[in-house]
Protein backbone atom coordinates (compact mmCIF):
# COMPACT_ATOMS: atom_id res chain seq x y z
CA UNK A 1 0.00 0.00 0.00
CA UNK A 2 1.14 3.71 -0.87
CA UNK A 3 1.54 5.99 2.11
CA UNK A 4 -0.08 9.88 1.44
CA UNK A 5 2.41 12.31 3.25
CA UNK A 6 0.52 13.87 6.39
CA UNK A 7 0.35 17.69 4.99
CA UNK A 8 -0.98 15.92 1.40
CA UNK A 9 -3.91 14.77 2.82
CA UNK A 10 -4.82 18.43 2.66
CA UNK A 11 -3.47 19.22 -0.94
CA UNK A 12 -1.38 21.84 0.87
CA UNK A 13 1.48 22.25 -2.62
CA UNK A 14 -1.85 23.62 -4.36
CA UNK A 15 -1.80 26.73 -2.46
CA UNK A 16 2.06 27.31 -2.98
CA UNK A 17 3.39 28.88 -5.69
CA UNK A 18 6.33 27.47 -7.47
CA UNK A 19 8.64 30.20 -6.22
CA UNK A 20 7.45 28.90 -2.91
CA UNK A 21 7.53 25.58 -2.87
CA UNK A 22 11.45 26.28 -4.22
CA UNK A 23 11.92 28.04 -1.06
CA UNK A 24 10.72 25.54 1.16
CA UNK A 25 12.55 22.28 -0.86
CA UNK A 26 15.95 25.02 -0.04
CA UNK A 27 15.59 25.55 3.57
CA UNK A 28 14.34 21.84 4.03
CA UNK A 29 17.49 20.56 2.72
CA UNK A 30 19.88 22.77 4.73
CA UNK A 31 17.66 21.13 7.78
CA UNK A 32 18.45 18.14 6.34
CA UNK A 33 22.60 18.73 5.62
CA UNK A 34 23.39 20.70 8.24
CA UNK A 35 21.16 20.73 11.04
CA UNK A 36 19.80 17.41 11.56
CA UNK A 37 22.47 15.67 12.08
CA UNK A 38 23.93 17.70 15.11
CA UNK A 39 20.42 18.31 16.63
CA UNK A 40 21.15 15.39 19.08
CA UNK A 41 24.34 16.45 20.41
CA UNK A 42 23.19 20.33 20.35
CA UNK A 43 20.40 20.10 22.98
CA UNK A 44 22.25 17.35 25.18
CA UNK A 45 25.26 19.91 25.39
CA UNK A 46 22.89 23.16 25.59
CA UNK A 47 24.29 24.98 23.07
CA UNK A 48 24.46 25.32 18.91
CA UNK A 49 27.15 27.48 17.05
CA UNK A 50 25.25 29.81 16.58
CA UNK A 51 26.98 32.28 14.33
CA UNK A 52 28.44 29.53 12.36
CA UNK A 53 24.73 29.01 11.61
CA UNK A 54 23.70 32.94 10.91
CA UNK A 55 26.15 32.83 8.40
CA UNK A 56 25.35 30.01 6.30
CA UNK A 57 21.86 31.01 6.84
CA UNK A 58 22.74 34.76 6.06
CA UNK A 59 24.51 32.97 3.00
CA UNK A 60 20.71 30.99 1.73
CA UNK A 61 18.91 35.09 2.38
CA UNK A 62 16.87 33.47 5.64
CA UNK A 63 17.81 36.04 7.84
CA UNK A 64 15.45 39.33 7.85
CA UNK A 65 14.14 37.56 4.36
CA UNK A 66 10.98 39.32 4.08
CA UNK A 67 12.19 42.69 4.80
CA UNK A 68 12.93 44.43 1.59
CA UNK A 69 16.21 46.55 0.86
CA UNK A 70 19.49 45.93 2.82
CA UNK A 71 20.81 43.07 1.31
CA UNK A 72 17.57 40.93 2.64
CA UNK A 73 15.95 38.55 0.08
CA UNK A 74 12.37 40.26 0.00
CA UNK A 75 10.48 37.48 -0.23
CA UNK A 76 6.78 37.18 0.41
CA UNK A 77 5.37 36.35 4.35
CA UNK A 78 4.36 33.25 3.20
CA UNK A 79 7.84 32.19 1.63
CA UNK A 80 9.32 33.43 5.10
CA UNK A 81 6.68 31.50 6.89
CA UNK A 82 7.76 27.92 5.05
CA UNK A 83 10.93 28.77 5.69
CA UNK A 84 9.91 28.71 9.59
CA UNK A 85 8.11 25.59 8.89
CA UNK A 86 11.22 23.73 7.86
CA UNK A 87 13.40 25.18 10.47
CA UNK A 88 11.20 24.26 13.39
CA UNK A 89 10.89 21.17 11.62
CA UNK A 90 14.34 20.38 12.57
CA UNK A 91 13.82 22.14 15.54
CA UNK A 92 12.54 25.37 17.06
CA UNK A 93 15.59 26.22 18.39
CA UNK A 94 16.87 26.87 15.62
CA UNK A 95 13.78 28.98 14.41
CA UNK A 96 14.38 30.82 17.59
CA UNK A 97 17.35 32.20 16.35
CA UNK A 98 16.10 33.73 12.77
CA UNK A 99 13.13 34.64 14.43
CA UNK A 100 14.85 36.90 16.74
CA UNK A 101 17.49 37.80 13.98
CA UNK A 102 14.75 38.76 11.34
CA UNK A 103 11.27 39.60 13.06
CA UNK A 104 12.62 41.08 16.29
CA UNK A 105 16.23 42.62 16.43
CA UNK A 106 15.85 43.24 12.51
CA UNK A 107 12.47 44.73 12.51
CA UNK A 108 12.85 46.76 14.95
CA UNK A 109 15.12 48.46 13.22
CA UNK A 110 13.51 48.40 9.99
CA UNK A 111 10.38 49.67 11.30
CA UNK A 112 11.27 52.19 13.75
CA UNK A 113 14.88 52.84 13.04
CA UNK A 114 16.76 56.07 11.88
CA UNK A 115 18.47 55.66 8.48
CA UNK A 116 21.89 55.80 10.01
CA UNK A 117 20.98 52.48 12.62
CA UNK A 118 19.65 50.55 9.60
CA UNK A 119 22.99 51.39 7.14
CA UNK A 120 24.38 50.28 10.23
CA UNK A 121 23.17 47.16 11.10
CA UNK A 122 20.66 45.65 8.66
CA UNK A 123 23.19 44.61 5.99
CA UNK A 124 25.41 42.89 8.65
CA UNK A 125 22.56 41.32 10.26
CA UNK A 126 21.03 39.95 6.71
CA UNK A 127 24.59 38.20 6.02
CA UNK A 128 24.57 36.97 9.73
CA UNK A 129 27.72 38.87 9.96
CA UNK A 130 26.19 40.58 13.19
CA UNK A 131 23.60 39.10 15.68
CA UNK A 132 21.01 40.88 17.31
CA UNK A 133 18.46 40.33 20.34
CA UNK A 134 15.61 41.68 21.44
CA UNK A 135 14.95 42.65 24.79
CA UNK A 136 11.59 43.35 26.29
CA UNK A 137 11.08 40.62 29.45
CA UNK A 138 11.83 40.90 32.32
CA UNK A 139 12.07 38.69 35.20
CA UNK A 140 8.93 40.66 36.97
CA UNK A 141 7.39 41.61 33.77
CA UNK A 142 6.94 38.78 30.85
CA UNK A 143 3.40 38.97 30.34
CA UNK A 144 2.80 42.41 31.12
CA UNK A 145 5.79 44.06 29.59
CA UNK A 146 4.04 47.56 30.12
CA UNK A 147 5.23 47.27 33.78
CA UNK A 148 8.66 47.47 32.96
CA UNK A 149 11.39 48.84 34.90
CA UNK A 150 14.28 49.39 32.55
CA UNK A 151 14.94 52.80 32.25
CA UNK A 152 16.37 55.33 29.92
CA UNK A 153 17.06 59.20 31.38
CA UNK A 154 18.36 61.99 29.68
CA UNK A 155 21.65 63.20 30.93
CA UNK A 156 22.86 65.86 28.79
CA UNK A 157 23.05 64.38 25.20
CA UNK A 158 23.19 61.20 26.29
CA UNK A 159 20.74 58.38 27.34
CA UNK A 160 21.91 56.52 30.71
CA UNK A 161 20.00 53.08 30.45
CA UNK A 162 19.51 50.90 33.89
CA UNK A 163 17.68 47.66 34.48
CA UNK A 164 17.52 44.14 33.47
CA UNK A 165 16.12 41.72 30.90
CA UNK A 166 15.67 38.08 31.10
CA UNK A 167 15.05 34.97 29.11
CA UNK A 168 16.53 36.61 26.15
CA UNK A 169 17.38 34.58 23.07
CA UNK A 170 20.68 34.89 21.93
CA UNK A 171 21.40 37.57 24.39
CA UNK A 172 25.30 36.56 25.43
CA UNK A 173 26.17 36.11 21.44
CA UNK A 174 24.16 39.22 20.32
CA UNK A 175 26.45 42.03 19.04
CA UNK A 176 24.12 44.48 18.98
CA UNK A 177 20.49 44.44 21.77
CA UNK A 178 17.28 46.33 20.96
CA UNK A 179 16.67 46.93 23.99
CA UNK A 180 13.12 48.75 25.16
CA UNK A 181 12.82 50.86 28.38
CA UNK A 182 11.05 53.27 30.05
CA UNK A 183 10.96 56.93 29.34
CA UNK A 184 9.93 60.49 29.88
CA UNK A 185 8.21 60.09 26.81
CA UNK A 186 7.14 56.62 27.49
CA UNK A 187 8.82 52.97 26.18
CA UNK A 188 11.00 53.52 23.44
CA UNK A 189 13.25 51.38 22.24
CA UNK A 190 17.42 51.54 22.02
CA UNK A 191 19.82 49.98 19.59
CA UNK A 192 22.19 48.95 22.24
CA UNK A 193 26.10 47.48 21.26
CA UNK A 194 26.59 44.74 23.04
CA UNK A 195 30.22 46.46 23.69
CA UNK A 196 28.90 49.34 25.26
CA UNK A 197 30.25 49.86 28.57
CA UNK A 198 27.98 48.69 31.66
CA UNK A 199 26.33 46.04 29.68
CA UNK A 200 27.10 42.42 30.11
CA UNK A 201 24.80 39.57 29.25
CA UNK A 202 24.63 35.88 31.33
CA UNK A 203 23.24 32.56 29.56
CA UNK A 204 20.63 31.29 31.81
CA UNK A 205 21.55 27.51 33.18
CA UNK A 206 19.70 24.64 33.33
CA UNK A 207 16.66 24.38 30.91
CA UNK A 208 15.02 21.31 30.02
CA UNK A 209 13.26 23.15 26.78
CA UNK A 210 14.50 25.12 23.89
CA UNK A 211 17.96 23.52 24.83
CA UNK A 212 19.38 23.88 21.35
CA UNK A 213 19.12 27.84 21.77
CA UNK A 214 20.82 30.54 23.83
CA UNK A 215 18.70 32.36 26.58
CA UNK A 216 19.83 34.47 28.61
CA UNK A 217 19.87 37.57 30.85
CA UNK A 218 21.46 41.38 29.88
CA UNK A 219 22.53 43.78 32.81
CA UNK A 220 22.30 47.35 32.03
CA UNK A 221 23.88 49.30 34.57
CA UNK A 222 24.75 52.74 33.68
CA UNK A 223 24.85 51.96 29.95
CA UNK A 224 25.46 55.63 28.41
CA UNK A 225 24.40 55.92 24.66
CA UNK A 226 24.19 58.77 22.58
CA UNK A 227 21.26 60.76 21.43
CA UNK A 228 21.04 58.91 18.22
CA UNK A 229 21.23 55.42 19.70
CA UNK A 230 17.05 55.67 20.27
CA UNK A 231 14.69 54.21 17.73
CA UNK A 232 13.28 57.65 16.93
CA UNK A 233 9.76 56.44 15.51
CA UNK A 234 9.33 53.88 18.52
CA UNK A 235 6.70 55.31 20.44
CA UNK A 236 4.96 53.36 23.51
CA UNK A 237 4.13 49.95 23.96
CA UNK A 238 2.72 49.83 20.52
CA UNK A 239 6.48 49.70 19.04
CA UNK A 240 7.84 46.28 20.85
CA UNK A 241 4.35 45.09 20.34
CA UNK A 242 4.20 46.12 16.70
CA UNK A 243 7.67 43.53 16.31
CA UNK A 244 5.81 40.35 18.24
CA UNK A 245 2.99 40.41 15.34
CA UNK A 246 6.30 39.97 13.15
CA UNK A 247 7.83 36.61 15.23
CA UNK A 248 4.28 35.36 16.39
CA UNK A 249 3.56 34.94 12.45
CA UNK A 250 6.35 32.72 12.37
CA UNK A 251 5.71 30.63 15.02
CA UNK A 252 1.96 30.23 13.25
CA UNK A 253 4.20 28.26 10.27
CA UNK A 254 7.19 27.14 12.55
CA UNK A 255 5.35 25.22 15.50
CA UNK A 256 3.21 22.74 12.81
CA UNK A 257 6.66 22.08 11.26
CA UNK A 258 7.78 20.54 14.71
CA UNK A 259 4.21 19.01 14.85
CA UNK A 260 4.70 17.61 11.25
CA UNK A 261 7.99 16.23 12.05
CA UNK A 262 6.16 14.19 14.93
CA UNK A 263 3.81 12.34 12.84
CA UNK A 264 6.13 11.60 10.35
CA UNK A 265 8.31 10.40 13.10
CA UNK A 266 5.24 8.11 14.39
CA UNK A 267 4.03 7.01 11.34
CA UNK A 268 7.48 5.60 10.41
CA UNK A 269 7.88 3.92 13.47
CA UNK A 270 4.15 2.81 13.65
CA UNK A 271 5.21 0.87 10.42
CA UNK A 272 8.11 -0.57 11.21
CA UNK A 273 7.33 -1.70 14.55
CA UNK A 274 5.68 -4.69 15.53
CA UNK A 275 3.53 -5.51 18.96
CA UNK A 276 1.89 -8.87 19.41
CA UNK A 277 3.14 -9.82 15.94
CA UNK A 278 1.95 -7.32 14.21
CA UNK A 279 2.94 -3.64 12.79
CA UNK A 280 1.93 -0.88 15.31
CA UNK A 281 0.73 0.46 12.38
CA UNK A 282 -2.75 -2.03 11.86
CA UNK A 283 -3.70 -1.58 14.79
CA UNK A 284 -6.81 0.64 14.72
CA UNK A 285 -6.10 2.72 18.16
CA UNK A 286 -3.02 3.35 16.39
CA UNK A 287 -4.48 4.82 13.35
CA UNK A 288 -6.96 6.76 15.14
CA UNK A 289 -4.08 8.31 17.09
CA UNK A 290 -2.30 9.12 13.77
CA UNK A 291 -5.42 10.07 11.65
CA UNK A 292 -6.16 12.99 15.18
CA UNK A 293 -2.84 13.68 14.55
CA UNK A 294 -3.43 14.74 10.97
CA UNK A 295 -6.36 15.89 11.16
CA UNK A 296 -5.08 18.70 13.58
CA UNK A 297 -1.68 18.82 11.40
CA UNK A 298 -4.09 19.69 8.22
CA UNK A 299 -5.94 22.15 9.75
CA UNK A 300 -3.08 24.14 11.55
CA UNK A 301 -1.28 24.32 7.86
CA UNK A 302 -4.18 25.63 6.10
CA UNK A 303 -4.52 28.13 8.70
CA UNK A 304 -1.18 29.00 8.67
CA UNK A 305 -1.29 29.53 5.30
CA UNK A 306 -5.03 31.62 5.03
CA UNK A 307 -3.05 34.12 7.03
CA UNK A 308 0.24 34.27 5.46
CA UNK A 309 -2.18 34.80 2.37
CA UNK A 310 -3.72 38.05 4.83
CA UNK A 311 -0.49 38.99 5.84
CA UNK A 312 0.79 39.26 2.08
CA UNK A 313 -2.10 41.25 1.41
CA UNK A 314 -1.30 43.40 4.38
CA UNK A 315 -5.23 42.94 5.85
CA UNK A 316 -3.82 40.64 9.03
CA UNK A 317 -4.86 41.58 12.45
CA UNK A 318 -3.24 41.09 15.89
CA UNK A 319 -6.35 39.00 16.79
CA UNK A 320 -5.93 36.86 13.63
CA UNK A 321 -2.21 36.30 15.00
CA UNK A 322 -3.40 35.09 18.21
CA UNK A 323 -5.97 33.02 16.94
CA UNK A 324 -2.71 31.21 14.57
CA UNK A 325 -0.03 31.10 17.53
CA UNK A 326 -3.04 30.04 19.92
CA UNK A 327 -4.09 26.96 17.84
CA UNK A 328 -0.67 26.23 15.93
CA UNK A 329 1.27 25.38 19.22
CA UNK A 330 -1.19 24.10 20.93
CA UNK A 331 -2.07 21.39 18.34
CA UNK A 332 1.92 21.04 17.58
CA UNK A 333 2.26 20.19 21.43
CA UNK A 334 -0.79 17.15 21.52
CA UNK A 335 1.00 16.08 18.09
CA UNK A 336 4.03 15.59 19.98
CA UNK A 337 2.79 14.06 23.33
CA UNK A 338 0.64 11.36 21.18
CA UNK A 339 3.10 10.85 18.94
CA UNK A 340 6.05 9.86 21.86
CA UNK A 341 3.13 7.76 23.37
CA UNK A 342 3.04 5.94 20.08
CA UNK A 343 7.06 5.59 20.19
CA UNK A 344 7.05 4.06 23.83
CA UNK A 345 10.16 3.98 25.73
CA UNK A 346 12.21 4.92 22.71
CA UNK A 347 10.16 8.14 22.20
CA UNK A 348 12.21 9.23 25.54
CA UNK A 349 15.46 9.33 23.68
CA UNK A 350 17.01 11.91 21.42
CA UNK A 351 17.78 9.36 19.10
CA UNK A 352 14.12 10.38 17.91
CA UNK A 353 12.78 13.74 17.75
CA UNK A 354 9.32 13.22 19.35
CA UNK A 355 10.12 14.69 22.85
CA UNK A 356 12.56 17.33 22.14
CA UNK A 357 10.05 18.78 20.20
CA UNK A 358 7.46 18.54 23.01
CA UNK A 359 9.83 20.07 25.34
CA UNK A 360 11.02 22.67 22.70
CA UNK A 361 7.27 23.48 22.55
CA UNK A 362 6.62 23.92 26.36
CA UNK A 363 8.67 27.62 25.24
CA UNK A 364 6.50 28.45 22.09
CA UNK A 365 3.83 28.17 24.21
CA UNK A 366 5.47 30.02 26.89
CA UNK A 367 7.28 32.81 24.59
CA UNK A 368 5.51 35.64 21.95
CA UNK A 369 2.55 35.58 24.29
CA UNK A 370 1.46 33.10 26.90
CA UNK A 371 -1.76 30.75 25.46
CA UNK A 372 -4.02 32.59 28.16
CA UNK A 373 -2.73 36.09 26.98
CA UNK A 374 -3.46 35.21 23.66
CA UNK A 375 -6.74 33.58 24.33
CA UNK A 376 -7.61 37.20 25.79
CA UNK A 377 -6.62 39.04 22.80
CA UNK A 378 -8.90 37.08 21.07
CA UNK A 379 -11.83 37.41 24.07
CA UNK A 380 -11.01 41.33 23.97
CA UNK A 381 -11.83 41.35 20.03
CA UNK A 382 -15.00 39.02 20.64
CA UNK A 383 -16.14 41.40 23.17
CA UNK A 384 -14.84 44.77 23.35
CA UNK A 385 -13.56 44.61 26.88
CA UNK A 386 -10.20 43.65 27.80
CA UNK A 387 -9.70 41.49 30.55
CA UNK A 388 -5.74 41.67 31.29
CA UNK A 389 -6.17 43.40 34.38
P1 LIG B 1 -2.64 47.53 25.57
O1 LIG B 1 -3.09 48.67 26.42
O2 LIG B 1 -3.64 46.55 25.05
O3 LIG B 1 -1.84 48.09 24.30
C1 LIG B 1 -0.83 49.07 24.42
C2 LIG B 1 -0.68 49.70 23.05
O4 LIG B 1 -0.24 48.70 22.11
C3 LIG B 1 -1.22 48.53 21.07
N1 LIG B 1 -1.25 47.09 20.76
C4 LIG B 1 -0.63 46.58 19.71
N2 LIG B 1 0.09 47.15 18.72
C5 LIG B 1 0.63 46.35 17.79
N3 LIG B 1 0.46 45.00 17.82
C6 LIG B 1 -0.24 44.40 18.78
N4 LIG B 1 -0.35 43.06 18.80
C7 LIG B 1 -0.81 45.18 19.80
N5 LIG B 1 -1.56 44.91 20.90
C8 LIG B 1 -1.82 46.10 21.47
C9 LIG B 1 -2.51 49.08 21.65
O5 LIG B 1 -3.39 49.49 20.63
C10 LIG B 1 -1.99 50.23 22.48
O6 LIG B 1 -1.66 51.27 21.58
P2 LIG B 1 -1.77 52.82 22.06
O7 LIG B 1 -1.38 53.59 20.83
O8 LIG B 1 -3.21 53.00 22.48
O9 LIG B 1 -0.82 52.98 23.18
O10 LIG B 1 -1.47 46.80 26.33
P3 LIG B 1 -1.49 45.94 27.66
O11 LIG B 1 -0.47 46.52 28.58
O12 LIG B 1 -2.89 45.79 28.16
O13 LIG B 1 -0.94 44.53 27.14
C11 LIG B 1 -1.58 43.80 26.15
C12 LIG B 1 -0.95 42.40 26.01
C13 LIG B 1 -1.11 41.60 27.29
C14 LIG B 1 -1.69 41.70 24.87
C15 LIG B 1 0.53 42.53 25.66
O14 LIG B 1 1.25 43.12 26.65
C16 LIG B 1 1.19 41.20 25.32
O15 LIG B 1 1.14 40.79 24.16
N6 LIG B 1 1.86 40.51 26.28
C17 LIG B 1 2.67 39.33 25.97
C18 LIG B 1 4.13 39.72 25.94
C19 LIG B 1 4.92 38.90 24.97
O16 LIG B 1 4.41 38.23 24.08
N7 LIG B 1 6.23 38.99 25.08
C20 LIG B 1 7.12 38.36 24.11
C21 LIG B 1 8.54 38.83 24.30
S1 LIG B 1 9.62 38.43 22.96
C22 LIG B 1 9.75 36.77 23.00
O17 LIG B 1 9.12 36.09 23.72
C23 LIG B 1 10.71 36.16 22.01
S2 LIG B 1 10.76 34.44 22.13
C24 LIG B 1 11.83 33.96 20.91
C25 LIG B 1 11.20 33.77 19.59
O18 LIG B 1 10.34 34.57 19.16
O19 LIG B 1 11.57 32.79 18.90
P1 LIG C 1 4.12 35.23 33.43
O1 LIG C 1 3.74 36.46 32.70
O2 LIG C 1 4.55 35.35 34.84
O3 LIG C 1 2.91 34.20 33.34
C1 LIG C 1 2.78 33.08 34.23
C2 LIG C 1 1.37 32.50 34.01
O4 LIG C 1 0.41 33.50 34.34
C3 LIG C 1 1.12 32.11 32.55
O5 LIG C 1 0.32 30.95 32.49
C4 LIG C 1 0.35 33.30 32.04
O6 LIG C 1 -0.46 33.01 30.92
C5 LIG C 1 -0.48 33.64 33.26
N1 LIG C 1 -0.98 35.02 33.17
C6 LIG C 1 -0.25 36.17 33.06
N2 LIG C 1 -1.05 37.22 32.96
C7 LIG C 1 -2.32 36.75 33.02
C8 LIG C 1 -3.60 37.36 32.97
N3 LIG C 1 -3.75 38.68 32.82
N4 LIG C 1 -4.69 36.56 33.08
C9 LIG C 1 -4.57 35.23 33.23
N5 LIG C 1 -3.38 34.59 33.27
C10 LIG C 1 -2.27 35.34 33.17
N6 LIG C 1 11.44 37.60 25.94
C11 LIG C 1 12.04 38.62 25.24
O7 LIG C 1 11.77 39.79 25.47
N7 LIG C 1 12.96 38.33 24.28
C12 LIG C 1 13.33 37.06 23.98
O8 LIG C 1 14.17 36.86 23.10
C13 LIG C 1 12.73 35.98 24.71
N8 LIG C 1 13.11 34.69 24.49
C14 LIG C 1 12.60 33.69 25.27
C15 LIG C 1 13.11 32.39 25.14
C16 LIG C 1 12.63 31.37 25.96
C17 LIG C 1 13.20 29.99 25.84
C18 LIG C 1 11.59 31.64 26.89
C19 LIG C 1 11.04 30.55 27.75
C20 LIG C 1 11.11 32.92 27.04
C21 LIG C 1 11.61 33.97 26.23
N9 LIG C 1 11.18 35.29 26.40
C22 LIG C 1 11.76 36.31 25.69
C23 LIG C 1 10.24 35.61 27.48
C24 LIG C 1 8.79 35.27 27.17
O9 LIG C 1 8.25 36.17 26.25
C25 LIG C 1 8.01 35.28 28.49
O10 LIG C 1 8.43 34.14 29.20
C26 LIG C 1 6.52 35.26 28.28
O11 LIG C 1 6.08 36.49 27.74
C27 LIG C 1 5.74 34.96 29.58
O12 LIG C 1 6.21 35.72 30.63
P2 LIG C 1 6.59 35.04 32.05
O13 LIG C 1 7.49 33.88 31.75
O14 LIG C 1 7.08 36.11 32.93
O15 LIG C 1 5.24 34.44 32.58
Amino acid sequence: MTRTAPLDLVAIDGLLSDEERAIRETVRKFCADRIRPHLAEWFEKGDLPARDLAKEMGGLGLLGMHLQGYGAAGTNAVSYGLACHELEAADSGVRSLVSVQGSLAMYAIYAYGSDEQKNEWLPRMVAGDAIGCFGLTEADFGSNPGGMRTNARKDGGDWVLNGTKMWITNGSIADVAVVWARTDEGIRGFVVPTDSKGFTASTVPGKLSLRASVTSELVLEDVRLPAAAVLPRSKGLSSPLGCLNEARFGIIFGSIGAGRDCLEAAISYAADREVFDKPLAAYQLTQAKLAEMALELGKGMLLAVHIGRLKDAGALKPEQVSMGKLNNVRAALQIAREARTILGANGITLEYPVLRHANNLESVLTYEGTSEVHLLVIGQALTGVGAFR
